[in-house]
């Protein structure tokens, strides 16, 4: 009870805040995107993140109000710092795709912040589809008739992963950490195996991918030339705030 009513009292004094991941094409480097990361400034703590309060925001009920705030402030700040129009996924939990009118309210989100709905990714993972997969693929073609996509995040580790490739409306797929970091180990054949068949059945989707944690510029040149489209990691850059990236 004492972490629900700080929590109350950080939305109310806006200690929420993103950071963002860059996403890069990995054929020259170019930033196509940024993840949001949600972080919270306390005041005594210092900066938190997801695994330190998300699951008492979850339980509290309190996570929704948290994220929707988190959203509204990602998509301003990418509406006003936009050079080369990058795009911005943020992690959208079961929470919020059980609400039919989620959609509804993303666009009005994105009107009230000026950032275009094209540049806007959903990041859902097959956890969160599990729920009530029909309602979650209504929602998501809805979304994307107006023109925001969806990812499938954290790809590979859960369950059902095929059938969802060519029923839900995906722009992008991520692939999980857990394949890229065993890219560089000796005896690595399986995962390159893997992440090469991934990335086949993706582009033969019209899917593009991004792997997700690359850490070594072994990893990075072994998705490279697999032809894996886009990339994210410590190695490339770490989550930080947007002033991080953009002069303002
Ligand atoms: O950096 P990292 O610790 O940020 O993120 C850990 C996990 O927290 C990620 O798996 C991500 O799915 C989740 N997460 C990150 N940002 C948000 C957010 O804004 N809302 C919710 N609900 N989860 C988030
Ligand atoms: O579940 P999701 O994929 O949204 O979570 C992203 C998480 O991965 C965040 O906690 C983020 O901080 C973390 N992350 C980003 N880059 C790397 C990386 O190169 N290695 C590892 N281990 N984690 C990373
Ligand atoms: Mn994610
Ligand atoms: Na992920």
């Amino acid at each position: 009870l004492a972490m629900e009513s700080e929590l109350r009292k950080a939305l109310r004094q806006n200690e929420f805040e993103p950071h963002f991941q860059p996403i890069y094409r990995l054929g020259d480097s170019k930033v196509m995107g940024y993840e949001a990361l949600i972080r919270w400034n306390h005041p005594q703590r210092g900066l938190l993140r997801p695994s330190d309060f998300v699951k008492i925001a979850e339980d509290s009920g309190l996570i929704e109000a948290i994220d929707w705030r988190l959203f509204e402030l990602s998509c301003r700040l990418l509406a006003q710092h936009g050079p080369g129009e990058p795009f911005i996924t943020f992690n959208v939990s079961a929470l919020h795709l059980r609400h039919a009118d989620f959609d509804v309210r993303i666009l009005k989100m994105l009107e009230r912040s000026g950032l275009a709905p094209s540049r806007l990714v959903t990041e859902v993972t097959e956890g969160a589809l599990l729920d009530n997969p029909e309602s979650v693929r209504n929602v998501l073609d809805r979304l994307r008739s107006v023109g925001v996509g969806a990812a499938l995040d954290d790809f590979g580790t859960g369950y059902s992963s095929l059938s969802y490739l060519h029923s839900l409306p995906l722009r992008m797929l991520k692939i999980d950490r857990a394949f890229v970091q065993e890219l560089d180990k000796s005896g690595s054949g399986n995962s390159s195996t893997v992440v090469a068949a991934i990335l086949a059945l993706a582009h033969a989707l019209n899917i593009q991918v991004i792997a997700e944690g690359i850490e070594t510029q072994a990893q990075l040149d072994a998705l490279v030339s697999m032809g894996c489209e886009m990339g994210q990691g410590y190695l490339l850059g770490s989550p930080a705030p947007m002033s991080h990236w953009v002069a303002s």
